[in-house]
């Protein structure tokens, strides 16, 4: 079974600040933290008890995760965090405001940088504060051997580059361990979850577009696999507090809006 959940609400997914984030590693807001602790309680409820879980190298979701799992008293399953379960590097967006991009580019173009399948932000510039190829978490020292993808040189990202990074680690990395039969809890971002989605649900470049991803909101995906060991989704995912997630689909489609 898959548990997947995107991060508590982070300071910039505050609508009283709305800035894209990307991989800009931001904190948990008080609620983002309580988001973290209702989805703990609801996997307790539902009795799910995750065999490991997976991270990104950003705060946001590996906080969320601690909560969580603190809530569950399951704090010492074992974890793995990558790079390529970090948010959309959003480029040149980094840092800043939802409405003054809006108001720069047009609802259409504003859309289309947001939520199309393949079209890139412009790059970010490498002077920016909001640049991260000097971090040492994108260093050499963590790459993972998966392909001789970069994680230091990247400059933007659309949703089919994060998907391309992605696949590796889901084939070789999450994928095994859905064949054995664990359950495995993927903490992360939204445009990592909308990827997800769009590989297991077999939803179009054109459709994706439409799907948002409401923030501490758990989703289950049950699986079969095949006696050729192939996992097999059963049918789509479920979020575990339905309610909840239709108002954090609202509220990330509001963040979208002009502040004209
Ligand atoms: C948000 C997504 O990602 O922003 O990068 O600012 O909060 O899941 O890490 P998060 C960001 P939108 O694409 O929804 O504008």
């Amino acid at each position: 079974m898959l548990i997947i959940m995107r991060h508590g609400q982070s300071t910039w997914t505050d609508k009283s600040v709305n800035r894209f984030a990307g991989w800009v590693d931001i904190p948990l807001t008080h609620i983002g933290t309580e988001q973290a602790e209702h989805a703990g309680e609801l996997l307790q409820k539902s009795d799910l008890k995750p065999d490991f879980v997976f991270t990104s190298l950003l705060r946001r979701s590996i906080v969320t995760a601690d909560i969580v799992l603190d809530a569950i008293d399951r704090s010492w399953i074992p974890v793995q965090r990558s790079w390529r379960l970090n948010e959309r590097h959003y480029g040149a967006f980094q840092g800043e405001t939802r409405p003054a991009m809006h108001d720069r580019y047009g609802d259409k173009l504003f859309a289309t940088y947001r939520r199309s399948y393949d079209v890139r932000p412009p790059v970010i510039d490498v002077d920016s504060p909001f640049f991260q190829g000097n971090d040492p978490r994108y260093g050499s020292a963590i790459r993972d051997g998966l392909d001789d993808r970069d994680p230091s040189t990247i400059r933007t990202e659309c949703l089919k580059d994060l998907a391309g990074r992605l696949q590796p680690y889901w084939d070789r990395r999450v994928a095994p361990m859905l064949v054995e039969g664990k359950t495995v809890l993927i903490v992360t971002h939204g445009s990592v979850v909308r990827a997800i989605v769009k590989m297991l649900e077999h939803i179009s470049d054109a459709d994706i577009r439409s799907i948002n991803v409401p923030t501490g909101v758990p989703m289950i995906y049950d699986f079969m696999v095949s006696s050729a060991g192939k996992l097999r989704v059963q049918g789509p995912g479920q979020y575990l507090d339905p309610k909840a997630a239709e108002q954090g689909i609202a509220e990330v489609s509001a963040l979208g809006q002009s502040k004209q």
